[in-house]
């Protein structure tokens, strides 16, 4: 029974009460020889950081020679911040050469990292070498709180370890709390409950109806599009400390093209809360969707529906209610900037980090560019802090400054472009994973973008905008993963090889685009758009970016110019 309503919950609820708290018969399925798991099992895997995936690449020829697919899981840590110590990096360096179809780690959009084609029989030591430099995976996935977000940005400011120590609290006090999750991978013996005692203490039997994300941002820097989360903080700073957060709610990407209920939504500012309030206050939220949140149909079960269907009103007031206490207005938010954080930067006295371009987040080496071979050699000889950024690139920090010729040298050496050599266009771009492992993509997406960004270069030097700060997201369908509705320019895809085209975003992550076109070919997106860019290179305002420049002017005047030329 759900509070929205008397229809039945949906199966997946089902599995989770079932699951006896995430346990289901994993136990059992990791010694059988099966290369797959079962339905349920694969349902519970995901709260372990596990999706069950096939080799998309394959599917055809494996079917024409009568075969089953090929069967492959993906592993997603839990790395709260993006921030590793030099051993655990190395270990995920390690396990993608040894464990892994493709040699490649893979840093998510959401600050961790995601090792892909791990086949059955090598899970658990796989896990089990991950949990020996204390990275969890339990919370990667699932419908729980996942990797909470925050500016990966290092330096001296004590606003940035007051920031560290709340997300890090936060971690601690809505993480899921199974020791199912020991049992399992770690050989830890069972637990025996009490008559009536939970293992979730927060979360229940059954979990939170969908995947819940956490973000937090130093006010003025959006680098994280804390807009896009179920919960963002936004730290004010004063004198250099954190006095408090302005707490945004009922952020979320995903929608189905096909059904026009669904949409993006950015997060709502909701109230202010001093730092000691901060941890009730998020726990209390998740409390509040836990508890009324669609446990029917989950394609309406994020949180953000809920805050529309209910109202914001019921929303603080509910909130206020479970915290017994009145809370403050949020205070107003100015963004300046999303910083990216490539380049090197002083980090303190004498210190630098540096932050390293990596094309959608793959870390590989190629023919030309030994991306993996150069970080690890770095991070062996030098031992940087290694930090994950929500645009999927990477920073070494904690580097003394005499060691920089050095470290840039070998980056050099090994093909890997610095900042100067990357262009705008690039640093501002991001694709989601998509084809071959996503189950769910209907479209190339981090295969795709690349051949894209250099015609998007040629037109941008034409038209003379190429140091605009102009954000180009493409995803493999219309989920959201690379966060695309809030860039200014996306292409989502809509079935093999064709897109469609969402226009007037912004750089700031602060307003939502615009549905541009529908259908159209991969060759024809960088035309698609180029009648719109040629505007707002001749008629924008000082000042003014390209989202702006779309919101003002209006896209119909673009469809129409179009419709005129057939
Ligand atoms: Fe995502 C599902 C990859 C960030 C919205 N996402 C998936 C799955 C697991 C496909 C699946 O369910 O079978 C993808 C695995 C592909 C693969 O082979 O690796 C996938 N999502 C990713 C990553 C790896 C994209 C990337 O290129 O970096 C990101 C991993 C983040 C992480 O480390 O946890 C990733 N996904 C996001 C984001 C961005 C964010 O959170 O900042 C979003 C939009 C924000 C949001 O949640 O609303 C996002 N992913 C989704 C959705 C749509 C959710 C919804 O509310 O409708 C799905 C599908 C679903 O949940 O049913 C999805
Ligand atoms: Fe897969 Fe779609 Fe997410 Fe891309 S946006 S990774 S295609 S679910």
């Amino acid at each position: 029974m759900t509070h929205e309503g008397q229809k039945k919950e949906s199966k997946i609820e089902v599995i989770k009460r079932e699951s006896r708290y995430l346990r289901g018969t994993l136990k059992e399925a990791l010694q059988d020889e099966s290369p797959l798991f079962s339905e349920e099992n694969v349902q519970v895997l995901k709260f372990h950081g596990v999706y069950q995936q096939d080799d998309r690449d394959l599917r055809l020829k494996l079917k024409k020679e009568g075969k089953d697919k090929h069967y492959i899981m993906m592993v997603r840590a839990r790395i709260p911040g993006g921030v590793l110590n030099p051993d655990q990096y190395l270990v995920f360096d390690r396990l993608a050469d040894e464990y892994t179809d493709y040699g490649t780690l893979r840093i998510t959009t959401r600050q961790t990292i995601q090792l892909h084609g791990v086949i059955k029989r090598n899970l658990k030591t796989a896990i089990q070498n991950l949990n020996e430099v204390l990275i969890r995976t339990l919370g990667g996935c699932g419908d729980q709180v996942r990797n909470i977000i925050s500016c990966a940005a290092p330096g001296d400011e004590p606003f940035r370890t007051e920031m560290r120590e709340d997300v890090l609290s936060l971690v601690d006090r809505l993480g899921a709390k199974t020791r199912a999750y020991y049992e399992i991978w770690l050989d830890g013996e069972p637990v025996q409950l009490d008559e009536g005692e939970s293992e979730e203490p927060l979360y229940g039997e059954v979990y939170l109806p969908r995947k819940f994300k956490v973000a937090m941002a130093p006010e003025g820097d959006n680098c994280i599009d804390v807009y896009d989360n179920d919960i963002g903080f936004v730290a004010h700073i004063e004198n250099r400390h954190v006095v408090g957060y302005t707490v945004l709610v009922g952020g979320g990407m995903g929608r189905t093209a096909s059904d026009k209920a669904t949409y993006p939504r950015l997060a709502s500012p909701l109230c202010y809360v001093s730092r000691t309030d901060l941890v009730e206050t998020a726990a209390a939220i998740v409390t509040i969707q836990r508890d009324y949140g669609d446990r029917v149909n989950r394609r309406f079960a994020r949180m953000k529906y809920l805050i529309d269907r209910r109202g914001s009103d019921w929303f603080l007031t509910e909130l206020e209610s479970r915290l017994n206490r009145t809370l403050e207005a949020p205070r107003p938010l100015v963004w300046h900037s999303a910083a990216d954080h490539l380049g090197w930067h002083r980090e303190r006295e004498g210190v630098s980090y540096l932050g390293l371009y990596v094309p959608n987040g793959r870390v590989k080496d190629s023919e030309s560019v030994k991306l993996k071979s150069a970080l690890r050699d770095i991070v062996r000889e030098f031992r940087p802090t290694v930090r994950l950024t929500t645009q999927q690139n990477v920073i070494l920090s904690g580097i003394p400054d005499e060691l920089r010729p050095e470290i840039e040298r070998k980056l050099r050496e090994a093909g890997v472009p610095l900042v100067e050599e990357v262009s705008a266009v690039h640093r501002h771009a991001m694709a989601c994973v998509a084809l071959p492992t996503c189950g769910l993509a209907v479209a190339e997406s981090e295969r795709a973008l690349p051949g894209l960004l250099p015609v998007f270069e040629r037109v941008f030097e034409e038209l003379g905008i190429a140091d605009e700060p102009i954000t180009i997201r493409m995803t493999g369908c219309p989920n959201g993963c690379a966060r695309p509705y809030n860039a200014d320019i996306a292409f989502v895809g809509r079935t093999m090889g064709k897109y469609d085209v969402f226009l007037g975003g912004s750089h700031l992550g602060t307003e939502l685009n615009e549905l541009f076109k529908e259908f159209v070919p991969l060759d024809q997106l960088v035309d698609s758009v180029r009648p719109v860019l040629a505007a707002y290179a001749q008629e924008r305002e000082p000042g003014e970016n390209f989202g702006e420049f779309c919101r003002r002017v209006g896209l119909d005047r673009f469809r129409h110019v179009e419709q005129a030329l057939l």
